[in-house]
């Protein structure tokens, strides 16, 4: 029974209990409702509502958004609860979140244990609360709060709730036993009930102009995006317009955005992030291998960061360098990106200590032998690679898992040096590792099962999204990636300019346009690996022919200061130079590319069909297990727009048989060899299937 009802003593006790997060699925809101309405005719003088479980409801099922809609509504559920001539009082524990606070706004009374969350992150779904939480929360917590909760969607502690007006008791013991005795309390003592719409704000009491400034600085960092405007618009309502009134607004503006595509993009989001981890035709009863202790080789950048991960999660982890002087270099890198976190504010001085602690380091090889996992982030060389990962086959436990933390290389070469290949994985960080969320899990010919499940779960303990890859040149991220810059390239040397190209891509949602990205991460770095490949693999000559002329300039990018743009010292901001122009002027002649006006459209549908084009090839590899695991890689690792799903998911909401037809064009019109389109993408096109029903199929 996902609800149940029982009258203990005075008090009526609604329990809900639908694993795993309690969500407000149909079964949920009817059994609430109908225990409501019987608790008016019962001896009980109050009703408590409560879940089993992890946590208390938190929030609306997700997976019934977009499905025709299965009444009680949650508003209607809530207005029975609001309406009970007997108080109502919510024991919240774990998540209280979304659709699961709001009911709890809609009780009369909230009691929570601590430590537990409350929090309004609907605007992740590109949804806004559409169960009076923008109505609710501004009535009981003031305008300026209203806005930073719903706009933000974090949740927060139970005691700042508390402090704000939003909860109204802290139990400290056992949640139901305080409950009960609360619900008494509340019985002896309020004659009238409490209610959240019975409170009136005094637009006097809104600072002038708030609404203004929150929609515009919203619109900078949610650019595009519909749901924060629309936040900001309810809660004006909530000061402007009486409670019904404010209500309907809500309503809506909550079914807008439920039937935007963005929204149906986040909601594919959530899924494809929890969907991710989960490898398809793993032997059963695989368990994962305990992970208590970590090495990194290597006190590079990447390796400080990985080490970082481990230690963030309390894991105790040994970096290990070749001399005294890199591991000084290497542990002086890891107490700045400490010092530099703590000054954000990310962690407390203490806990920035407490973390670091967990890091030591090491230059002898011998220190690794109780090591359970061990990842290698060196020199992306595979001579140097052998070298590590014979000495580590010779020191680590024979069922120590040996990871390397290569973005190309052939993990399955590297697999072969060690004598226990099913113990040998990739795990591709993406740099910064502390930060960046993606972390792409390498199966080697040989990775056995439960190394495979062992790498999925210390990733979530790491709280990385981790997504399954085959064996390929790039794997899933770079491999299209090249496909991306290729793009970039040509449209560069056809006619636009860099700052047309990141415009175009970042007023599209990217994070930060390609070239601006080349920047970063410095040109000579794709430049060395384009001098090892040959002619045949470099294609056309006229591709990189820009890319190349400005590293053979010294325009490396952001660390010299100059690149596609130049970077005035401590001011990170990129202006544009008349060199570069000339550079891509000089380059075309020689080439003998006559340049024209390349139109922004061409230049988005180029580079994201690169992108799916290439996508679908690696889903009929099997590289990738599902589409959703594609859009997992270019969302939380390349700054592709959430709201727009992902390359995979983007390319059904363009309809396939239109992104076929866009590509056939491209290779009529261009004639490079580039495009041609993939096997997959031509037979879905062909039988009007969406990859959604191919996945699912
Ligand atoms: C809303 O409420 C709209 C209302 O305002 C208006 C209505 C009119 N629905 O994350 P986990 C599944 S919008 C369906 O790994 P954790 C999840 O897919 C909603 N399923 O656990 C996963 O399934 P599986 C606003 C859900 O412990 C499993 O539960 N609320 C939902 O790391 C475990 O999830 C939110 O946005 C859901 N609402 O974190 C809160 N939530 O095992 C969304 C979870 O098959 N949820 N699942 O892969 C969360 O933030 C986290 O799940 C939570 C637990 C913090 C609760």
């Amino acid at each position: 029974m996902a609800v149940s009802y029982e009258l203990i003593g005075e008090t009526g006790v609604i329990t809900i209990d639908n694993p795993p997060v309690n969500a407000l699925s149909h079964v949920v809101r009817e059994g609430v409702k109908n225990a409501v309405i019987a608790a008016q005719s019962d001896s009980s003088k109050s009703v408590v509502i409560l879940c089993s479980g992890r946590t208390f409801i938190a929030g609306a099922d997700i997976s019934e958004f977009g499905k025709p809609a299965i009444p009680p509504s949650l508003p209607q559920v809530l207005s029975v609860i609001e309406s009970s001539e007997k108080p109502v009082i919510a024991a919240l524990h774990g998540s209280a979140l979304g659709g699961g606070f709001e009911l709890a706004l809609a009780c009369h009374y909230r009691c929570a244990s601590s430590p537990a969350k409350v929090g309004l992150p609907e605007v992740k779904l590109g949804l806004l609360p559409g169960a009076g939480g923008t109505q609710r929360v501004p009535r009981l917590a003031g305008v300026e709060a209203a806005l930073d909760l719903i706009t933000s969607g974090k949740p927060i502690s139970t005691d700042k709730a508390n402090k704000l007006g939003l909860v109204d008791r802290i139990i400290t013991g056992d949640l139901r036993e305080g409950a009960l005795e609360y619900a008494q309390e509340v019985v002896l003592g309020d004659v009238e009930l409490r209610k959240a719409r019975n409170i009136s704000i005094s637009p006097k009491e809104v600072p002038e102009g708030i609404f203004e400034f929150y929609k515009i600085k919203l619109g900078k960092r949610a650019r595009g995006q519909l749901a924060p405007q629309s936040i900001v618009t309810c809660i004006q309502a909530a000061v402007e317009l009486p409670m019904d009134e404010g209500l309907n607004k809500e309503r809506e503006l909550f079914l807008e955005c439920l039937d935007s595509e963005q929204s149906a993009a986040l909601r594919h989001m959530f899924f494809a992030e929890r969907t991710a981890p989960k490898i398809k035709g793993l032997a059963e009863g695989i368990e994962p291998r305990a992970i208590s202790r970590v090495a990194i080789i290597g006190g590079g950048t990447m390796g400080c960061g990985i080490a970082m991960c481990f230690a963030n999660a309390g894991i105790p982890v040994t970096l290990l360098e070749i001399s005294a002087d890199a591991l000084g270099r290497g542990l002086q890198i890891i107490d700045r990106n400490y010092d530099l976190s703590v000054k954000k504010g990310v962690f407390s001085s203490e806990d920035g200590i407490l973390k670091k602690g967990f890091i030591t380091g090491t230059t002898q090889y011998e220190d690794l032998s109780d090591c359970d996992l061990v990842i290698e982030a060196v020199f992306e060389s595979f001579e140097v690679k052998k070298e590590v990962f014979s000495r580590l086959d010779k020191v680590c436990k024979p069922e120590a898992i040996l990871a390397t933390n290569t973005s190309y290389l052939d993990v399955n070469a590297i697999a072969e040096i060690t004598s226990r290949p099913e113990n040998v994985v990739g795990l591709h960080f993406f740099s910064p590792a502390n930060i960046m969320k993606l972390l792409e899990v390498v199966r080697g010919e040989k990775t056995s099962d439960e190394v495979l499940a062992t790498a999925m779960d210390i990733a979530k303990k790491i709280r990385k999204v981790p997504v399954l890859a085959g064996v390929c040149f790039g794997f899933i991220g770079n491999r299209m990636l090249r496909q991306y810059v290729r793009e970039t390239q040509l449209c560069l040397i056809e006619g636009a300019s860099p700052e047309q190209i990141d415009q175009v891509m970042e007023g599209w949602g990217m994070a930060m346009g390609p070239l601006a990205v080349g920047d970063l991460s410095g040109l000579d770095v794709a430049y060395k690996a384009r001098q090892s490949l040959s002619d045949q693999e470099k294609g056309d000559p006229k591709t990189y022919c820009i890319a190349d002329a400005l590293v053979e300039k010294g325009r490396l990018g952001q660390k010299v200061g100059k690149g596609y743009y130049l970077y005035v010292a401590n001011n990170r901001g990129r202006t544009s130079d008349p060199e570069v122009l000339e550079i891509i002027n000089g380059q075309a002649l020689k080439h003998g590319v006559v340049r024209r006006e390349i139109s922004d459209g061409e230049i988005l549908m180029r580079l994201t069909l690169a992108l799916i084009n290439e996508g679908f090839k690696i889903l009929e590899e099997g590289i990738a297990q599902r589409p959703s695991d594609i859009d997992a890689v270019y969302v939380f690792g390349y700054g592709f727009p959430a709201f727009r799903g992902g390359p995979m998911f983007y390319a059904d909401q363009l309809g396939l048989k239109k992104v076929y037809e866009m590509i056939c064009k491209l290779q009529e019109t261009n004639g490079y060899q580039y495009w041609v389109p993939a096997n997959l993408l031509e037979e879905l096109a062909h039988s009007n299937k969406t990859l959604a029903e191919w996945a699912d199929s």
